[in-house]
């Protein structure tokens, strides 16, 4: 009995001096504050883009508008709050302010504020409603305030810098806790052509003065970066790290490509957000009620943003009211279904999983953390074994089509490569399955559904992984989805059609395939001759679909009935907002009483790349 006790004592002892021998790997590059893991565990979030041009269907309100046509008639921040909060979302950032200089709050810094609009007779203040809704409903307050103003008188003078440090002071003092400030990098011209050299320091300062945990996102962060694109498709290799020395936002912004993917072993930590709208634009309009996009390609954003190690900043524009459209909220409601029905069933729980190796054999690394739903235990390896591997045993064949993967971030992003097999019983050898590059906090790879009892994960890692979790689901199958074409425009039929300029391929445009384009010199007009003379409302331009690209983001618009007299009916008109969400652009030329137009011309001035060159992927005129 007593020598039993000893040997029971010695057992748990050595047990135990053999776990706490063992240390954890040392961190791997740079590595994430602890505010960014918090942050990165929310996932998802909705932004809200609000403001005069909710009123006026245009993305980019120039600041020469009248306050009054900010005039809601039913503003709900708590619906914003409740649809967001059932959406599983986990916090709301409002744009305070968007590039016409709009205050949502009534700033003592501006007079084109709430306070000159109609709203509640001046004496409304949106983001005291919005933070207050978000704490009610244990929702994270963000806000969005964009430097370039283009109705301050001061922007474009030194002076600027401070007003707008001021501005900043004040929303970050005054609403309670913000968990994100989202700079919004663009640096346009203010009143008059002024342009503003923005003081980033003395922003960065101010913001840390007042909320010391918030997140400070811009093209090159320092907390959290653009992705590249407003597409909702974060890089397929996406590094949490990137080289920031002689990068800032806006024009000195890294190539998209590289905020797309990062940068392997990149000197800062700054993972990737996805900022997504579910409209086709930012800003509510009537337009866009039947373009709110579909379950399907809202899981296909999912699958490339927080599936691809990125949050998901989901736009949800109020509408006319102040409310959340029916439509909108619907389809928030119908994708969270979609989404818990895809992750619902974990089918790993109860596998036997063997790792090739375990770091000193301690139990407090071992295969078991991966089951657990702890993010801070993991499985990790000797800090010489850089290529282990899992085998995964279901204990009997299962159908699935989704593989998730996370690293423990605090220790750096380690894994630059995995390969995913699985057994194959009619040759009684493993098969290849899937493969990908990075991992970071969360991957979810999608394949087609396959029956195995046993699948093998190996990693390939630039120190050795540090894997915290790994799931297996069988989803509904899901499509890519594509969002749906405008239905309500009836456009003119190109079979008659003639381009009169440049000399090319017409069916270049016309083809409805959106990855044909031309390439014009940008001094050659776009002239096309439709055959006969139509009734014209307008006309759509397809530019090619990449951001930042040779898209033409002013132009000029004639039109004529014989191709000699010309009627000019646009002037340097401005595709808003082109360069980073290049998507039809469907203008109006005459609304209430369209026109006698046989030919049209299309005279770019300025493109979106400053180049010399222009993309035409489309014309439609309807
Ligand atoms: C861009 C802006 O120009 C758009 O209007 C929108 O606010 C988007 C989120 O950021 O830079």
């Amino acid at each position: 009995m007593k020598t039993n006790f000893s040997f029971l004592f010695l057992f748990s002892f050595l047990l135990f001096y053999g776990c706490a021998q063992v240390d954890a790997p040392k961190p791997y590059g740079v590595i994430p504050s602890t505010d960014q893991v918090n942050w990165q565990q929310m996932e998802y979030y909705m932004f809200v883009h609000f403001g005069p041009n909710t009123f006026t269907n245009v993305e980019w309100g120039d600041g020469k508008e009248d306050p009054k046509v900010f005039n809601p008639t039913d503003v709900d921040c708590r619906q914003w709050a409740a649809t967001a909060k059932a959406a599983g979302m986990k916090g709301i950032i409002i744009t305070a302010k968007h590039h016409d200089g709009f205050c949502l709050w009534p700033s003592k810094y501006s007079t084109h504020t709430v306070r000159e609009s109609l709203w509640k007779d001046g004496k409304g203040d949106i983001l005291k409603e919005l933070s207050e809704a978000c704490r009610e409903y244990g929702l994270k307050f963000g806000v969005y305030l964009s430097p370039w103003d283009q109705n301050h008188p001061q922007y474009g003078t030194p002076e600027y810098n401070q007003v707008f440090s001021n501005t900043l002071d004040e929303v970050l003092s005054g609403y309670g806790e913000v968990f994100e400030q989202w700079f919004d990098g663009a640096n346009g011209e203010g009143k008059d052509g002024k342009k503003q050299v923005y003081d980033w320091d003395l922003f960065h300062n101010t913001v840390y003065r007042n909320q010391p945990h918030a997140i400070i996102f811009s093209d090159v962060g320092p907390g959290c970066r653009w992705m590249g694109n407003e597409r909702g498709v974060a890089g397929e290799t996406n590094w949490s790290t990137l080289n920031i020395k002689g990068f800032g936002p806006g024009h000195d912004a890294p190539p998209v490509e590289v905020l797309n993917a990062g940068v392997q072993g990149g000197e800062a930590w700054v993972p990737a957000e996805t900022d997504v709208s579910i409209r086709p634009g930012w800003f509510y309009s009537p337009a866009t009620d039947d373009k709110v996009k579909s379950v399907d390609k809202l899981m296909d954003i999912y699958y490339t943003s927080i599936g691809r190690n990125s949050n998901l900043l989901l736009n949800v524009p109020p509408d006319r009211r102040g409310r959340i459209h029916p439509t909108d909220s619907t389809r928030l409601m119908e994708f969270r279904k979609a989404v818990d029905e895809s992750f619902a069933n974990d089918l790993i729980d109860g596998a036997n999983i063997t790792a090739s190796n375990i770091r000193g054999n301690s139990t407090k690394f071992s295969e078991a953390n991966l089951l657990d739903d702890n993010y801070d235990t993991y499985w990790t390896t000797e800090d010489n074994d850089l290529t282990p591997s899992l085998e995964i045993d279901l204990k009997q064949k299962q159908n699935f089509n989704r593989l998730l993967l996370q690293e423990y971030i605090p220790l750096g992003q380690r894994v630059s490569s995995f390969e995913v097999k699985y057994w194959d019983d009619t040759k009684n050898d493993w098969a290849d399955l899937t493969k990908a590059t990075t991992i970071g906090y969360k991957r979810i790879l999608r394949f087609p559904t396959i029956s195995t009892q046993k699948l093998k994960v190996s990693f390939t890692g630039l120190a050795c992984p540090v894997i915290s979790k790994v799931s297996i689901y069988n989803a509904p199958e899901q499509f890519s989805g594509v969002e749906s074409a405008n239905t309500d425009l009836k456009f003119i039929n190109s079979s008659k059609w003639k381009l009169i300029s440049p000399t090319a391929d017409l069916s270049k445009i016309t083809d409805n395939d959106n990855t044909t384009y031309l390439e014009i010199d940008k001094n050659i007009p776009l002239v096309v001759d439709m055959g006969e003379v139509f009734k014209v409302k307008g006309f759509s331009y397809v530019p090619l679909n990449k951001v930042q690209s040779s898209n033409i983001l002013r132009y000029n618009i004639y039109v004529s009935e014989n191709g000699k007299d010309w009627k000019q009916v646009k002037n340097n008109a401005i595709f808003n907002n082109i360069a980073n969400n290049p998507v039809v652009q469907d203008i109006t030329l005459f609304a209430d009483n369209p026109e006698s137009v046989r030919y049209l011309k299309l005279e770019p001035i300025e493109i979106a790349d400053s180049g010399n060159k222009y993309f035409v992927a489309g014309i439609k005129v309807f």
